[in-house]
């Protein structure tokens, strides 16, 4: 990139920079980031009447391009340049225009300093820097390769096993050895002492079954197979277990990456799996919808009902039934006293239609009870993690009977509870982000200080790199959680370098090209959210019903507004309440645009509608803007905004009655990790205007199958929403064929099929990778562990000091 900031210099643009930089100069900020650069630029081609060839295709139009940030100082300029995906390059501009490479570290004190936290004479700030722990351990090269974890340790341990053979061969047979469930000895027996000899059997065991019918019962032929060393775990049927040793055989004798993981993926390993989701409300019923109850809570209880159906399935496929073999899954929470109204007080919880998945909700201990008996914000919650973790460990073995095989940490907090519990039980580890806080409050880290009473970012911050680094692996819905786009940094992305001033400097917080980011999207529950159009699966009273709540029914304490037309096409929206979902963006631009008033409804299914029916500070925000918005642009008789909980059934129905009538489904969140509620009216046949900022970019395809909005322009949403029902009202089937092709999208894409087969694949490579590099993760554990202990656990305990007098 220097060399792109020297071609500018050494030719005549050197002017236009100069110039550029003039203009620069006069805004007031000081910091700008990308939109600000790329507007500045824009208006400076537009000034100077500049062809379009030199807007895009000038060297200055590619710097601008890969600039995210430019910082004035006195009399330089700081770029910080983003030439492709996850990585960075900085740069120093001096008055007259000469370049030097800046540090990292330049980078931090010089933001320090923008801030006025720059004190260099109280010493050097603690730096954070996790890079060293990674020079071990392989790196994908690619960025496209990024997220894609498995299949490169696959080829990478596949490799090893091709090189040196012998020790490979021998760690694999030592890991053959170890699994058993509930003290029943699983895959082989003490007959078989050597892998020279596992080797040997394998192939008589192979001929031995391939003389059998192919369908005859594993039980049938137990005995003959225990006498050569193999115990249950191989396959239900003779030909399962010839299939399973044949890929063994081929496996010992050349291996390949494929080979490998279809034999990792076949092995009994995996029956008992704890998701921890600490905070907040966790029940199957009248939680959705609070303000820190949305996605990760339906998330993770779909994903605990399709991974016991996977256990289940894996465990017939592997021949495990003459053992009673019962996959358990517990959703580990908090348990809050005062409930209101939700079973969240209660200690165990089945998770419906399963037959061993269960809510396991530990309470808080009691450190000032109208603190602990209630819930308690996602943002001021860390000074309970550790003692919950340490309650939760004997809650578990209890449960469990034995330790887990998994455990899957979810959001911040739940993640650190994670590698709090896998540090101590010796277990695998995963996280799971569902929105990295950092990256949706913009310069949250630089005046973290000024932030700190309300959100406690030191601690968030702290606590998801202590976690994402101990975790042996990440799953995230998209590609751009990670890494973003070529034009967007991504959210683990923007963890990577940045200051927290005054507190440490982090110069390197995660390794980016690690193996253990994997993309693994979720997928939608089918029973309850399925298309419009499957007329025989709904029930028409709760059509009528659903039909009646959303149009006409009026109901002051849950429902505001009267149509004056409920015939029009009605849009829709349903979010938690927050300042980043925005629905208040949405009802401004609503608001400003009269042909949209005229064509549509406005409908929204969101938080309360009293601010002091709220606990919750952005909530009660919200709630007044939106009146606001609907007074200063005289929205009666246009909207209707539904403060309802809804049955999971209902909100399934929702979406499909919106689509009865026709509807559009509007996500105008700011940024938006990943978004189930587009799934959802996707998959109801909704056709769907979702953010482009964000997860939705990756999920729907512009104009194919939904439609990206930027809801930060709100002329241009509105346009693109005319547009639409014009082209619906000029093309009769236009809305049935995006709606079309918003279902097929799911039904490709995001099922929970696809996502707990391949976590599981997932948890079993990486558990078989930790046993077999003998990857040495102490000196980065105990590194994380030290960090806990002095950064975090201070901060809690001082939080926990000021919880005592609320
Ligand atoms: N939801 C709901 N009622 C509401 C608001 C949201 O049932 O009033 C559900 C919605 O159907 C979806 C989830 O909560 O399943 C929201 O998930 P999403 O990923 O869209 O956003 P999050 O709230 O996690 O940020
Ligand atoms: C949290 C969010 O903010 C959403 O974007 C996700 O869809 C949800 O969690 C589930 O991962």
């Amino acid at each position: 990139m220097s060399e792109l900031l020297q071609a500018v210099l050494d030719s005549e643009e050197k002017s236009d920079l100069r110039s550029l930089i003039s203009e620069l100069r006069q805004q007031e900020k000081k910091y700008l980031l990308r939109n600000d650069i790329l507007n500045l630029y824009g208006e400076y081609c537009s000034k100077y009447e500049k062809p379009e060839q030199f807007y895009t295709a000038s060297h200055l139009g590619k710097l601008v391009y890969y600039t995210q940030e430019i910082i004035q100082e006195e009399s330089s300029l700081c770029f910080i340049i983003r030439p492709k995906i996850a990585s960075q390059e900085v740069y120093r501009l001096t008055a007259n225009l000469s370049i030097e490479p800046m540090t990292v570290q330049e980078l931090l004190d010089l933001r320090d300093r923008l801030v006025n936290r720059y004190n260099p004479n109280e010493g050097d700030l603690l730096e954070l820097d996790f890079g060293p722990f990674y020079d071990y351990t392989p790196v994908i090269r690619d960025p496209k390769n990024i997220g894609k974890g498995v299949q490169f340790l696959n080829r990478y341990l596949s490799s090893k096993l091709f090189a040196d053979p012998k020790q490979w061969l021998e760690s694999l047979f030592n890991f053959l050895r170890l699994h058993q469930y509930n003290g029943v000895q699983l895959l082989i027996n003490q007959r078989i002492q050597s892998q020279q000899q596992l080797s040997e059997q394998v192939k008589k065991a192979i001929s031995f079954v391939s003389s059998r019918p192919s369908e005859q019962p594993y039980e049938e032929f137990r005995f003959d197979l225990q006498v050569m060393g193999f115990e249950p775990g191989w396959g239900h049927t003779a030909q399962r277990v010839q299939e399973s040793l044949s890929i063994l055989d081929e496996l010992i004798d050349s291996p390949d990456p494929q080979t490998l993981e279809a034999f990792i993926s076949r092995i009994p390993m995996i029956f008992r799996i704890v998701l921890v989701s600490a905070h907040g409300w966790f029940g199957q019923e009248g939680v959705l919808g609070r303000p820190d109850t949305g996605g990760q809570v339906v998330y993770v209880l779909d994903q605990a009902k399709n991974l016991e159906k996977q256990l289940q399935e894996d465990a017939m496929l592997a021949g495990l039934e003459g053992l009673n073999v019962q996959p358990k899954v517990i959703i580990l929470t908090r348990l809050i006293p005062n409930s209101d109204g939700t079973l969240c007080n209660q200690r165990l919880e089945k998770v419906y239609d399963t037959e061993n998945a269960w809510i396991l909700r530990v309470p808080l201990r009691e450190f000032n009870p109208n603190m602990t008996q209630n819930w308690i914000s996602r943002f001021e919650f860390w000074p309970y993690l550790e003692t919950f973790a340490i309650d939760s460990e004997k809650e578990l073995l209890a449960e469990f009977h034995g330790r887990p095989d998994l455990i899957v940490g979810n959001y911040t907090d739940g993640n650190l509870v994670a590698f709090l519990l896998a540090r101590k039980l010796g277990v695998t580890q995963c996280n799971i982000a569902h929105a990295l806080e950092k990256s949706k409050y913009l310069f949250s880290n630089l005046y973290w200080q000024d932030l700190e009473e309300k959100y406690h970012f030191s601690l968030q911050f702290s606590a998801d790199l202590l976690a994402m680094n101990a975790a042996n692996f990440i799953i995230s819905s998209t590609y751009q959680e990670i890494v973003g786009t070529p034009d967007s940094v991504g959210q683990y992305e923007s963890l990577k370098c940045f200051t927290m001033p005054e507190l440490y400097h982090v110069v390197n917080g995660i390794e980016l090209f690690s193996p253990k980011f994997n993309v693994v999207p979720p997928g939608v529950n089918e029973n309850a959210y399925f298309p419009y159009t499957r007329t025989q699966d709904r029930v028409e009273s709760d059509r009528a019903r659903i039909e009646e709540m959303l149009f006409t029914l009026k109901d002051d304490s849950q429902i505001f507004g009267t149509l004056d037309d409920p015939t029009k096409r009605p849009l829709f929206s349903m979010a938690r309440l927050d300042r980043i979902k925005n629905l208040t963006g949405l009802a401004e631009c609503f608001g400003r645009s009269q042909q949209l008033q005229d064509q549509c409804n406005l409908i929204l299914v969101a938080g309360k509608l009293r601010v002091e029916e709220s606990g919750d500070n952005e909530e009660r925000d919200e709630i007044v803007k939106l009146y606001q918005i609907i007074e200063q642009y005289n929205l009666y008789g246009k909207i209707r905004w539904l403060g309802v909980r809804l049955t999971k059934s209902d909100s399934g129905e929702i979406y499909r009655v919106i689509a009865d009538h026709k509807g559009i489904f509007v996500q105008p969140a700011l940024f938006e990790a990943f978004g189930l509620t587009i799934l959802e009216s996707m998959i109801s046949g909704l056709p769907t205007f979702a953010t482009q900022f964000g997860g939705p970019l990756e999920i729907i395809q512009d104009k194919v199958n939904g439609f990206y909005i930027n809801p930060t322009n709100l002329e241009e949403t509105a346009e693109k929403l005319l547009e639409f029902v014009q082209n619906c009202e000029q093309n009769s089937n236009y809305w049935n064929q995006i709606s079309k092709q918003a279902i097929d999208r799911v039904f490709s894409t995001y099922t929970w099929k696809i996502h707990t087969s391949k976590l599981l694949s997932l948890a079993r490579i990486y558990g078989f990778w930790n046993f077999i590099s003998k990857e040495n993760r102490e000196d980065l554990l105990r590194y994380i562990e030290a960090l806990f202990y002095l950064i975090y656990k201070p901060r809690a305990q001082q939080l926990l000091e000021q919880h005592k007098y609320r």
